[in-house]
């Protein structure tokens, strides 16, 4: 083969980012344009260090209330950084971090931020088959868990996954450590620390809702992933005064993000990390820790809403409550304000980037109707129809995206990357929206084949998968049916094999728990059938499967 110059608008990889990323033009601009900057996450803690080191950046508040200045949990990061480096961790390992709302949490991804290690963020629900997938996909170095949460043992979990295992070489506990090593112990002389990562270089992998067998990994870079954060402070009025409260589990790109505590921690603010989302457990933490801002998902915020008017906490201090991760429904979205006493803001976002908020000065009617629009004036947003091209002004289109903080594809996943990106670099979310005169975006539904269970994704695959291993099952196709408080539940339509005796629903749950899996991808209902229904071309008809779906037997 000739030596063909690479055409401009092709995509770029870089050597040991193991995926796609923007093109050198696009990268310039994004630069030209002042939205990267050069910055990483170690040296912008550094930096809110020095400016103002007795400041308080972290409260975990359970079992008893820890408090991190911002010097404190720069010493920290960089004790655990040198420690962890003195174990043999470096610049592009990966390790899996599998922690809830604690205080280490924000530790240990700081520390790895520092050295260039990539954290993977599973969520605290995860189970075998989950973090087996990820420690031996990533060929993890290291995996980072809580000695026991929810009543589940997470060190026999890491056991069993270091079995299986070979890239695995350290378990590290917060908490009792059992048979591995406590994370407390991991910590070194910050002198022997080896240089940090570039901005343009990877500073995580986040996981992907996806629609397939499992999760897919984001590759985030400093540059990016930051200004996301400094787009979503400026809309969202985040500053050094910002309480903000973390109700859903860390790991995920919301909270995270959006402002969420990584924004906050950017802008000089107070993280506060809830344990529970509950109000039993919030409410009580608002009042204390005069929460000025929070972020949640649609079911959690009609318990929230719920909840205030008879709460006898005092709820003042919140100004701004955001709400997203699934379809928030009109009559919901109404009711928040007055109740919580506080600001709306929606948030329609995606872990490969595109983040669309609600503006401060947006007028009510648009706040409750609409889904926010991009952060920046460099995303590009195009509604198409099935054949990709664009549909009329306000008409409902397959939405697809980039932009400076959206990637150009997943780590590690070619054959993935073909069909959920295009050839120009746009991402197909997989969502159907609209767009407003005004400019924001209406979302419709989903053309993608995912359950959003409450800003929880399932992909039916992953589910199917295991159905499929029960002796008794032929086959199984998972669809999501409607719900009025989680938006969506999965149903598990099954067809036995020949002869074989049908086990209870409840059994065909025990059965999928017992494989190891998060406990929300477990089927809400059950349904046997004889055969399912079929599209033209002999394919199992999801559409079908929903529209005939008796969504009610099991409620
Ligand atoms: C957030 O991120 P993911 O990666 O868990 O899920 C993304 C998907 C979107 O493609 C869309 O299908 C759905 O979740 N979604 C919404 C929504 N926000 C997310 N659907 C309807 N209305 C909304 N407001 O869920 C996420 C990431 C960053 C910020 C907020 C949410």
């Amino acid at each position: 083969m000739t030596d063909t110059p690479t055409a401009p608008s092709a995509l770029a990889t870089t050597p040991g980012l193991d995926a796609p990323t923007w093109p050198a033009e696009f990268a310039a601009r994004y630069r030209a344009a002042g939205h990267w900057r050069g910055e990483t996450f170690g040296g912008v803690l550094r930096e809110r260090a020095a400016a103002h080191p007795d400041r308080v950046a972290l409260i975990d508040p359970a079992p008893e209330r820890r408090t991190w200045t911002y010097r404190q949990l720069d010493e920290r990061a960089d004790r655990l950084a040198a420690g962890l480096a003195a174990r043999g961790i470096g610049k592009g390992d990966r390790v899996v971090v599998q922690l809830p709302n604690v205080g280490e949490f924000v530790e240990v991804v700081f520390a790895l931020f520092r050295i260039g290690a990539l954290p993977v963020y599973a969520l605290p629900a995860h189970r075998d088959t989950e973090i087996g997938y990820f420690c031996s996909f990533t060929e993890a170095v290291a995996y980072v868990v809580p000695d026991v949460h929810g009543g589940f043992d997470h060190r026999r979990l890491a056991s069993r996954v270091e079995e299986r295992t070979p890239s695995l070489r350290h378990v590290f506990v917060v908490g009792d450590p059992g048979e591995h090593t406590a994370l407390a112990e991991v910590s070194a002389d910050p002198e022997t620390a080896p240089e940090g990562p570039e901005p343009h270089e990877l500073a995580f992998l986040q996981l992907s809702g996806g629609t397939t067998g499992l999760p897919k990994l984001i590759p985030r870079t400093h540059d990016d992933y930051i200004y996301s954060l400094r787009g979503s402070n400026d809309i969202c009025g985040v500053d050094g005064d910002t309480r903000f409260l973390v109700l859903l589990p860390a790991a995920h790109n919301f909270p995270m993000s959006s402002p969420g505590w990584l924004g906050v921690l950017y802008a000089g603010g107070t993280v506060v990390l809830a344990p529970r989302p509950d109000p039993s457990a919030a409410f009580p933490l608002v009042a204390r820790e005069r929460i000025t801002m929070t972020g949640m998902v649609p079911p959690l915020a009609l318990v929230w809403t719920e909840a205030a008017p008879e709460t006898e906490e005092d709820l003042g201090s919140l100004r701004l409550v955001l709400v997203g991760g699934a379809k928030y429904s009109e009559e919901a979205a109404r009711r928040l304000e007055p109740a919580l006493g506080c600001r709306l803001m929606q948030v329609f976002g995606m872990a490969e980037g595109l983040v669309n908020y609600t503006r401060l000065d947006d007028d009510y009617e648009t706040i409750v109707t609409t889904q926010g629009r991009p952060i920046s004036p460099d995303d590009e947003v195009r509604l198409v129809d099935d054949d990709g091209e664009p549909v009329p002004d306000g008409e409902f289109g397959h939405l697809l995206t980039r932009g400076p903080y959206t990637i150009r594809g997943y780590w590690r996943a070619p054959e993935h990357n073909e069909r959920s990106f295009t050839a120009d670099g746009f991402y197909r979310s997989g969502d159907i929206a609209r767009r407003t005169p005004g400019g924001h975006l209406v979302v419709e539904g989903r053309a993608k084949d995912q359950i959003n269970r409450g800003g929880e994704k399932v992909a039916p695959e992953e589910v199917e998968n295991i159905l499929l291993a029960h002796p008794a099952v032929h086959d199984a196709s998972v669809v999501a049916v409607p719900d009025e408080y989680l938006g969506e539940r999965s149903l598990a339509y099954v067809i036995l094999r020949d002869g074989a005796e049908r086990p209870g629903s409840v059994a065909l749950k025990r059965f999928v728990r017992e494989r190891g899996i998060a406990a929300y991808k477990i089927p809400d209902l059950v349904e046997f059938v004889d055969a399912f229904p079929e599209t033209g071309i002999g394919k199992v008809s999801k559409k079908s499967l929903r529209a005939n779906s008796p969504a009610a037997d099991e409620r």
